[in-house]
């Protein structure tokens, strides 16, 4: 379990506002609601946040940024960005030992308000932010590069319409030529970044369509062998990821997740320990997918104090994922392919009753990280003592 890193996502800590104009709404069809208060203000504030959280968590994590969080000491729009803005991060990240992921940001920006930016039918949009995705990939590459370690940017793009379109074909084509433009772009040190895609089913006000489906990325991380992304709220509300993954894997070069949760829509809630967080886990160990997955978590709660909603949510994934670790896996297949259902189904169902919190006390023993609930009176006193000074 110690040797999994899981990727803590930024926008967690501030509501995905990002550090541009910081007038501009949230948009995308994505939202967090609440206003609880204390949310980081800056990248430097963020950072404070985030080693808060590592500090809680057994283990050594990834952090995953979002094209809108780099450092500058002057307002920047989304093309303005470079490499060099993200230095403060890598150092930051060296110093802890920590792997960084990147994600282009397609969305909270004015060229995105017709609600189409890649499969936009208006070139000067779709120009606008194929710069942006080779901009975001060069990004990518140079932390890759720097941390000696890959970087996986993921392209997730919200285009969709809120109402039946009559031309569901135009836009498709539309953006795989945009993500083939992208995509094909020649950017120093290649080999440190990894593209992803992630599909979506429907957001707010892309109800009734939107342009990158599940089967269109399937077809797309295929045919151009990327890294597939599956976020577990972008399905229908009772479909579930974990038994899409063995069912991808022998066609991708890699998958990526996004552990979510998704209370009757995509809302993003926090992690909890739920059947299906543990049967992804489950799959990941069973399957031995483990080197080809990278984990990501991706929720935004704003009604709860944000480092506690990442803490919760990581602890939950790697209670999860050492639960999985922890279990018999070769007696079961064995009961299985001997046809002994019913012993598959008992042991199943004690292995449910197994003390494996002792062994998830223990680890965090070890780690030197808070055992049980302990780890909120650490939270409360940051709270009291950096977060209720913010406004
Ligand atoms: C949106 C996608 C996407 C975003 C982040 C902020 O539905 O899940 O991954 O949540 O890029
Ligand atoms: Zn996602």
């Amino acid at each position: 379990m110690l040797d999994v890193p899981i990727s803590l996502h930024c926008w967690q800590g501030d509501d995905v506002v990002g550090f541009e104009d910081p007038s501009r709404g949230l948009s995308g069809g994505i939202m967090a609601t609440g206003n609880y208060p204390g949310k980081a203000r800056s990248a430097a504030e963020l950072r404070s946040d985030l080693d808060q959280a590592y500090r809680l968590l057994p283990g050594n994590h990834r952090l995953n940024l979002h094209a809108i969080y780099g450092d500058s000491d002057k307002l920047l729009d989304r093309n303005d960005w470079q490499p060099h803005h993200f230095d403060h991060w890598i150092g930051w990240a060296k110093e802890n030992g920590r792997g960084i992921d990147f994600n282009p940001t397609f969305f909270s920006h004015p060229m995105a308000d017709s609600g189409f930016t890649l499969a936009s039918l208006d070139g000067t949009v779709r120009d606008f932010w194929i710069e942006h995705g080779i901009n975001s990939r060069k990004i990518g590459a140079h932390i890759g590069h720097e941390l000696g370690n890959p970087c996986v940017t993921n392209f997730w793009i919200p285009d969709g319409y809120k109402d039946s379109p009559a031309d569901r074909a135009r836009h498709r084509q539309l953006l795989i030529e945009s993500l083939d433009t992208v995509f094909g772009a020649e950017i120093p040190h290649a080999a440190s970044n990894l593209d992803a895609v992630e599909c979506k089913l429907f957001g707010l006000g892309s109800e009734s369509y939107v342009v990158g489906s599940h089967e269109f990325y399937m077809g797309y991380a295929t045919s151009r062998q990327k890294i597939l992304c599956l976020d577990a709220g972008h399905f229908h509300p009772t479909e579930v990821i974990s038994d899409k993954i063995s069912a991808v894997m022998p066609y991708v070069p890699g998958l990526l997740l996004h552990v979510s949760r998704g209370v009757r829509w995509d809302s993003d809630h926090v992690v909890t320990f739920s059947d299906e967080l543990q049967a992804i886990m489950q799959e990941l160990v069973r399957g031995d997918y483990l080197s080809q997955t990278h984990i990501g978590l991706d929720f935004f709660d704003a009604s709860i104090n944000r480092i506690a909603a990442w803490v919760i949510g990581t602890r939950n994934a790697l209670k999860a994922l050492l639960m999985a670790l922890l279990e018999p896996a070769d007696k079961l297949r064995q009961m299985e392919q001997d046809g002994d259902f019913t012993g598959r189904l008992a042991l199943l169902e004690e292995l449910k009753m197994m003390p494996f919190h002792a062994v998830w006390d223990m680890v965090c023993h070890q780690q030197n990280v808070p055992v049980g609930i302990d780890f909120m009176a650490e939270i409360k006193a940051y709270e009291s003592a950096v977060l209720s000074k913010r406004n």
